[in-house]
């Protein structure tokens, strides 16, 4: 069974001053604190291309939650850290912020070290969502498909909906292909169009390395059908997908997650050919399941 990667970035032993506390003489004066960051952050990409664009900037991160810190006000521990998550949470591709805030020096009578909250936040509780919306096909006529679907969308995150899974004959290509399991799916992004399309291409990549095959077929295909209203032609991407609308394997499981998109009068214009529902994806657990 495929897993999914969770990455992380590591802030540790950032110490700052800062006003909090609720006994007056805490009002009056800053005290030392330190912050730890345990930050989930999908790090495929940036492992590929390189680019700080890709990735979490630590650099900042630290810089911003050490402003929040320095300005605080706050009685409590419990009220700095949410507010350190959650401008953790606002830089781009942090999924999940772990908080450790700990005071160094707990003005309270008893012998001890520090004393510290810690608190997990992810962008879903802080309702930092993706501001686009995109349509993605998914297709598998390679091993253990139903493992590829999952392991793919999986891999999306943030998915809002998802068709049912369908068995399609293959159209185009050699002819000794086996027959595709196609789906679709609906998520929130916060990539830009090209951003989403190279990690469209390094689940891609992922997946094929799961299992070894030279010069086969795909494990799993991730096609970009629609991103917002946008209409783009270039060398590397065209959005809308410039062949969904002739070809069913799509059509059928876009029409059950955003019919709006699917052509007009497209069931009776298009040839039929065989498109076999399947059911949800979560119910399929067969390896290889039969063709009919
Ligand atoms: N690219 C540009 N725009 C896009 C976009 N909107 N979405 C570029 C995805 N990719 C886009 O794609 C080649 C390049 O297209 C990418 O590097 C990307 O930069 P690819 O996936 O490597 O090529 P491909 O899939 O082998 O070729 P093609 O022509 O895109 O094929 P399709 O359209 O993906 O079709 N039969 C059934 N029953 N079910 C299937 O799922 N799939 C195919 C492949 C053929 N027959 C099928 C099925
Ligand atoms: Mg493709």
């Amino acid at each position: 069974m495929v897993s999914m990667a969770r990455d992380h970035i590591y802030i540790s032993g950032l110490r700052t001053l800062a006003r909090i506390g609720v006994l007056p003489h805490e009002r009056e004066s800053d005290q030392p604190l330190q912050i730890d960051l345990d930050l989930e952050v999908d790090l495929s990409e940036a492992g590929i291309t390189d680019a700080l664009d890709d990735t979490a900037n630590y650099g900042a991160i630290a810089e911003a939650v050490v402003d929040v810190a320095r300005l605080s006000e706050d009685l409590l521990l419990e009220r700095l850290v949410a507010r350190i998550a959650e401008r953790v949470l606002q830089f781009p591709h942090v999924e999940v912020a772990n908080v450790t805030l700990t005071k160094l020096r707990p003005p309270i009578p008893e012998d001890l070290d520090s004393t510290a909250v810690r608190i997990t936040r992810t962008r879903v509780d802080m309702k930092v969502s993706g501001r686009h919306r995109a349509i993605i096909a998914l297709g598998s006529n390679l091993g253990d498909r139903v493992a590829y679907l999952k392991f793919g969308l999986d891999r999306l995150r943030n998915v809002v909906a998802q068709s049912q899974v369908f068995e399609t004959d293959p159209v185009g290509g050699p002819d000794d292909q086996g027959p595709y399991l196609n789906m679709v799916a609906v998520i929130d992004t916060d990539l830009d169009p090209y951003a989403l399309m190279r990690r469209l291409l390094s689940i891609e990549a992922e997946a094929q390395r799961i299992r070894v095959v030279r010069w086969g077929p795909r494990t799993l295909d991730l096609d970009m059908l629609f991103y917002d209203d946008l209409h783009l032609t270039s060398e590397d991407l065209t959005v809308p997908h410039p062949r969904f609308a002739e070809r069913r394997f799509v059509l059928e499981p876009l029409s059950e997650v955003a019919p709006e998109f699917c052509p007009d009068n497209w069931r009776n214009r298009l040839p039929a050919y065989g498109v076999y529902p399947r059911g949800p994806l979560a119910d399929l657990t067969t390896v290889e399941l039969p063709i009919n």
